[in-house]
């Protein structure tokens, strides 16, 4: 059971991004508006285009995905760790990241950082967006902190039991997140925070980009393994069976803290302070990164196809349809399976970005939000969306209130990221470029920039944007009317989240603890990093004042 004293602590943690996930969400739909053409102007209703991009990703990809990582943790390490969860430390934790996230958004709001998500130099914002950031990720470490007493006694009281497979999985998550979060937190404190109080005259640009490169990876596997976690213990018992094998959950867990950090050059094929053998090994080592993800991908399905003949499903494939697709009463189950399947797409076209050679062919153009937005905006963001309502609901104790309008929001999703995709990975293929106005340029039919062959990418990416703006839209109606209904105690006192038991529940010795997986993590990075780390110092490279 959830602790009583952390409820408020976890639905802040929830519906307070979700708020702001409004504004998040409306800066996409402008987004495409703007890139299509429809919007020829460098502002709307005040707002600038860069300001409105930088507000879509640092509110969608940074503060959603923080704060639903440490309450979805909160929830999962109270419950599966018997009370788990410090609670004072828990409250100091959310404090800290509201706190930074307000101080972070003003500057946002008021156009003084539009430095986009990815903030590192030559892009220069007010030092209190760096303030801000850094007080939000703070506040994340301390979430992560109060947990470890809890395990530590957990451990100590059953010490013939596994930890529970969950657990393990918000424990992978936020040990990657807090080795990766060191080498941004030096470039932000260090080089960006004092460059920007004018302390410092420039910064060595070369070593801002390779620090937050080496986070810019990890941090995708911060906002995957929570959903994760969901795939290996909530769907299956969903689907109506068991997870196939316990023991690849915990492989695939202990695996990416080995894995998500060393190969972040993926993202700097076209760096030239770097040379071509480290990214060709960053390259292969991407390539490894997505075995654990496959292995997810097997035993996944063995799990769907075993909850779906526990239903009565037969055949090879005609199984599929024994799945709670359509059912009102399990209304989750599309949040999680519909991000599956869009990221089949995602992780071929991550595979694609990886090959070193083809790269070349995508970087930089529309090709890599369409990849991006099958991936984080896919199977992540539909898992935060069902799993906050799911837990928010079952915290304030109330129904949903339109299960069927609740179903309806990851199809119509899934519709809309298709489509939007399609157009914007057609759009790359043609050279369309990413964080372009094209309404200001190439998609203004008087410029003469314009380019007649870019036009139906964008009104497909357009169209799509429009629908996934719907079905938000959609989903904060089902939130709303669900959170005004009527509260039941005894409901949100009996609320757990759903375990799933085990269909094969090995006991490796070798997935037992963290720690070799933690040391092998940081010698890998140390091999991987190391080497162009030196290079980019030798350099030499004069500071740029931005
Ligand atoms: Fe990526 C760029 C490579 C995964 C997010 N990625 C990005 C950026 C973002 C992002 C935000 O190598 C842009 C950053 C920026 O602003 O510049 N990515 C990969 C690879 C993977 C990958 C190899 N990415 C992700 C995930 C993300 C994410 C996950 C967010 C959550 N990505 C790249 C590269 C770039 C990049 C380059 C830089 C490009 C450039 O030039 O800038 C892998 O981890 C993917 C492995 C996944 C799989 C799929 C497994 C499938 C599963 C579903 C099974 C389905 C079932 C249902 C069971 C191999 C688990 C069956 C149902 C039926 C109906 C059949």
């Amino acid at each position: 059971m959830i602790q009583k004293e952390l409820r408020a602590v976890i639905l802040v943690e929830l519906l307070l991004p979700l708020l702001l996930t409004i504004f998040g969400v409306y800066h996409g739909v402008l987004q495409v508006l703007y890139r299509s053409g429809v919007i020829q102007d460098t502002a709307f209703l005040g707002i600038d285009y860069y300001q409105g991009l930088t507000a879509h990703g640092v509110i969608n990809a940074i503060v959603l995905t923080t704060f639903f990582a440490v309450g979805f943790g909160n929830a999962v390490i109270s419950q599966t760790l018997d009370r788990g969860v410090s609670v004072a430390s828990a409250r100091i934790g959310l404090a800290l990241m509201v706190i930074g996230t307000l101080v972070a958004a003003w500057p946002i709001f008021t156009g003084k950082a539009n430095v986009l998500y990815t903030f590192y130099a030559p892009l220069k914002a007010h030092p209190l967006f760096y303030i801000g950031v850094v007080l939000l990720v703070v506040g994340s470490w301390v979430s992560f902190w109060a947990w470890i007493p809890g395990y530590r006694r957990w451990r100590k009281n059953h010490p013939e039991r596994k930890t529970p497979l969950a657990a393990v999985g918000i424990f992978a998550t936020f040990i990657i997140w807090q080795i990766c979060t060191l080498p941004v937190a030096y470039e932000v404190i260090v080089q960006l925070l004092p460059w920007s109080l004018g302390w410092t005259p420039g910064v060595n640009v070369v070593l801002s980009r390779l620090l937050f490169w080496f986070f810019g990876h990890p941090l995708v596997y911060f906002w995957l393994l929570p959903v994760y976690v969901m795939y290996y213990t909530t769907l299956p018992r969903l689907a109506g069976g068991k997870l196939y094998s316990d023991f690849y959950g915990r492989l695939a867990f202990m695996a990416f803290i080995v894995l998500s950090a060393p190969l972040g050059l993926h993202h700097q094929f076209t760096e030239p302070a770097v040379s071509s053998g480290y990214k060709l090994l960053h390259a292969a080592l991407t390539l490894l990164v997505a075995v654990p993800s496959l292995i997810t991908a097997f035993t996944v399905a063995a799990s769907l196809e075993h909850g779906a003949r526990q239903e009565g499903g037969r055949g090879l494939f005609a199984w599929w349809g024994r799945l709670p697709h359509f059912d009102p009463q399990r209304w989750l189950f599309p949040y999680l399976f519909m991000g599956l399947v869009i990221f089949i797409l995602g992780g071929l076209t991550g595979l694609i970005n990886a090959s070193y050679g083809m790269n070349a062919i995508v970087h930089n153009t529309s090709w890599i939000p369409a990849h991006f937005h099958l991936t984080v905006a896919g199977p992540v963001f539909l898992a935060i969306l069902g799993m906050s309502l799911y837990l928010s609901l079952g915290l304030a104790g109330v129904e949903c209130a339109s299960p069927r309008a609740a179903l309806a929001v990851p199809y119509l999703w899934t519709l809309g990221v298709f489509t939007f995709s399609a157009g914007l990975f057609y759009g790359g293929l043609h050279g369309v470029p990413r964080r372009t106005n094209l309404g200001m340029s190439f998609l203004d039919s008087t410029s003469n920039l314009y380019r007649p062959d870019w036009v139906i990418g964008e009104s497909i990416g357009a169209v799509g944007g429009c629908l996934m703006g719907l079905a938000v839209a959609l989903f904060f109606y089902v939130l709303i009317r669900s959170l005004l209904a009527r509260r039941s105690s005894q409901a949100a006192d009996a609320f757990a989240l759903p375990e799933s038991a085990a269909y094969h529940d090995e006991d490796v010795p070798a997935v037992r603890n963290f720690a070799p997986w933690v040391v092998a993590g940081v010698v890998a990075i140390l091999l991987s990093y190391v080497p162009p780390l030196v290079q980019v110092l030798n350099g030499n490279y004069p500071p740029a004042a931005g």
